[in-house]
């Protein structure tokens, strides 16, 4: 502290300085020497140790400073030329609780790139939509303003999705894509487990869901496999009989012997119950059939026949748009008991079956039954641009609950049949592919969305002209449908739309705690919302429903890109982890959210066997010609029906 004698002259001295200023340097010197001279010992002590502090913290914080520097102002310019896009995508690894240890070993490449890379949407979004010019950045190159402008390339555009026609026309942009595509590939190869651990994986979760159902359900519908008991839902072993063609495919001979043994001895459908048709026609008669094909033994077939014949009086009706239900044993039919209504989705997904039916039998009866009910629907008022109501009246005919469009429960299977008969029939029959075209492009005029932060794709539904972001975890078999198109001939928009789609489903699993998706579940629009997904209370079950790992299979086998098997793995690790009962069987639980206690249900459907694990099977292969899709067409119940053969002298 400076004493007062010594404040006074210092300020006298400047004052003095203020008079006599030339400004001359000489003069500078001599002032600021005379100065110093004038400090105390104390004061230059003080402002040289100052000095020399200043110095040091100076040289140490020297290069992150030019860093932050650097960084801030390559941002600005990012920021002026591309106001908010990417700065509004929020990176799901932030948001995303880690998923807790796996029963079953996770490949350590696997647990190394949780920590390194995030999950894989965002990389392929960056690898896709940000994209070019996100690499273009990581090379320190400026990222062009318009890149859809530049080029001259037009982009195609469905409702605010914007999709590039062509990416990447420049030879550098070219070559760097190249480049990440194929770094991306090795990276996906490398998180896999080689081919025959996958495969011997399924077979395994499968023979644990056998070894639950043999040991207490055997011969009935369902597996309890906590209660250890069964569930009658008909009353015709359908566990087993929708399980013969996965057993078949998965080369499990013991296991299938044992069913065949038990369908030629005790399978008998005398019997007075009600069945539901289509439940009983997708599982019963789909999977006999199939077996049929596969193996080529008379048994399923003769037992595929009676089944299809006593559902026949189902369409005993006024309209012919058949009856809900069939008493079996009676040979009578009737709607369920309170409407003569029966659901859309049900009366158009049992065609496959019954066309095959006649095609093997040479008895048309069973085809011109469910033909009539597809020219009726064809022709019917209440459609929306190809899209259905789910609800159809069986005494006039006539869709009812007009006005509401869903490609979830109750219509779903309606657009995947009408792509899929006209594949079985050869692609000859036109109006199924009119239909199926005009409803996707209704899709995606009505029901598709984006979601924010990260803008997913997905597929909601409209009510009376309002849009809802509801999506049902059903309506993720649509990826699947709309690649199998693009396979057969349809435009590459439906493979690029199915690939969105197919992320979308993905992030259905991976945005929940348990990594296993809900049922259904509510995107978010708004611009501002932290979180791409909302899932009400009343929806977090999960009922080992198969339509995301069908979609991945089909888009594995028509893509060969390897994220689709490695997403398919890590769903099979989610469901052995907190799906699967140690006393055998797998169970659907109540709550995808809490991997804490999931909340067993007791339940094991019977299309986890018939469906989930044949997909995953088909998905884990490398062999296109393990069901080749240019010679079969699934049923809505994974059950594989041929494709008709041409006549001689007709076109492919
Ligand atoms: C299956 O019975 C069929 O896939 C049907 O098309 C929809 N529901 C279940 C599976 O989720």
């Amino acid at each position: 502290m400076l004493s007062p004698s010594r404040k006074e002259l210092v300020s006298l001295n400047l004052l003095e300085q203020g008079r006599g200023y030339t400004n001359g340097k000489q003069w500078r010197r001599q002032s600021c020497w005379r100065k110093w001279k004038q400090l105390s010992r104390l004061q230059r002590s003080l402002i040289l140790f100052i000095t020399v502090l200043l110095l040091i913290c100076g040289i140490a914080t020297y290069p992150s400073l030019t860093e932050h520097w650097k960084g801030f102002s390559d941002r600005a310019l990012r920021e002026e030329e591309e106001p908010k896009k990417d700065s509004d995508l929020k990176p799901f690894a932030q948001e995303l609780p880690k998923p807790p240890g796996l029963i079953l070993p996770e490949p350590p490449s696997e647990r190394k790139a949780s920590h390194k890379r995030g999950p894989p949407l965002l990389q392929n979004r960056q690898q896709k939509k940000g994209n070019a010019s996100s690499v273009l950045l990581a090379e320190g190159k400026p990222e062009p303003k318009n890149p859809e402008k530049e080029d001259g390339k037009p982009v195609v555009s469905w409702r605010g999705a914007m999709i590039e026609a062509d990416q990447a026309t420049d030879p550098a942009a070219r070559e760097n894509k190249d480049k990440a595509e194929a770094e991306a590939e090795v990276e996906n190869t490398s998180l896999l487990e080689p081919e025959s651990v996958r495969l011997e994986a399924v077979r395994e979760a499968f023979r644990h869901a056998w070894k639950g159902y043999k040991e207490f359900a055997w011969g009935h519908d369902e597996l309890k496999p906590l209660s250890k008991t069964y569930g009658e839902w008909f009353g015709l072993g359908l566990t087993l009989i929708d399980s013969l063609d996965t057993m078949w495919i998965l080369d499990l001979k013991e296991e299938f012997e044992e069913a065949k043994k038990w369908i030629a001895s005790e399978l008998s459908f005398n019997k007075n119950v009600d069945v539901n048709l289509f439940e009983s026609t997708i599982r019963i008669l789909g999977g006999l059939l199939s077996t049929h094909h596969l193996t080529g033994d008379a048994l399923f077939l003769e037992k595929a026949i009676d089944i299809g014949t006593r559902l026949m009086p189902a369409f005993n009706t006024p309209s012919k748009i058949p009856y809900s239900d069939v008493n079996i044993g009676a040979g009578t039919a009737h709607p369920p008991r309170w409407t003569s209504d029966s659901t859309v989705a049900e009366v158009t997904s049992i065609q496959l079956e019954f066309r095959e039916l006649s095609h093997v039998t040479q008895d048309p009866r069973y085809q011109m039954a469910v033909n009539e009910v597809m020219k009726r629907v064809h022709k019917l008022e209440g459609k929306q641009d190809g899209l259905v109501p789910m609800f159809i009246n069986t005494n006039n005919g006539q869709f009812t609950h007009l006005g509401v469009f869903t490609l979830g429960a109750r219509a779903d299977s309606y657009y995947e049949y009408l792509l899929k008969q006209w594949i079985q029939g050869g692609k000859k029959e036109t109006e199924l592919l009119e239909d199926y075209l005009q409803a996707m492009e209704g899709v995606k005029k009505h029901l598709l969305g984006h979601s924010s932060p990260s803008g997913l794709a997905f597929v909601g539904e409209l009510s009376h002209g309002h849009f809802s972001s509801k999506m049902d975890h059903l309506v993720c078999f649509l990826p699947g449908t709309l690649a199998l198109g693009h396979h057969h001939g349809l435009p590459a928009e439906h493979l690029e739309l199915a690939k969105q789609l197919m992320e979308g489903c993905y992030q259905m699993y991976v945005q929940m705690e348990t990594g296993l998706s809900p049922e259904i579940v509510h995107f978010n629009t708004h611009q501002g919302s932290t979180s791409d997904i909302d899932v009400k209370l009343a929806d977090r079950h999960n009922l080992l429903r198969p339509e995301t790992v069908e979609s991945l299979f089909y888009l594995y086998r028509f893509t060969k890109d390897r994220k689709y098997q490695r997403w398919g793995w890590e769903i099979l690790q989610n469901f052995n982890k907190y799906t699967r009962v140690p006393t055998g069987g797998y169970t659907s639980i109540n709550n995808v959210r809490d991997p804490e206690y999931p909340s067993p249900r007791d339940k094991m459907e019977s299309f986890f066997l018939g469906e989930t694990l044949k997909y995953l099977y088909l998905l884990f292969s490398d062999n296109p010609d393990l069901i080749s899709l240019d010679k079969y067409v699934f049923n809505t119940e994974a059950h594989p029906l041929p494709i008709w053969p041409q006549e001689a002298g007709e076109a492919v």
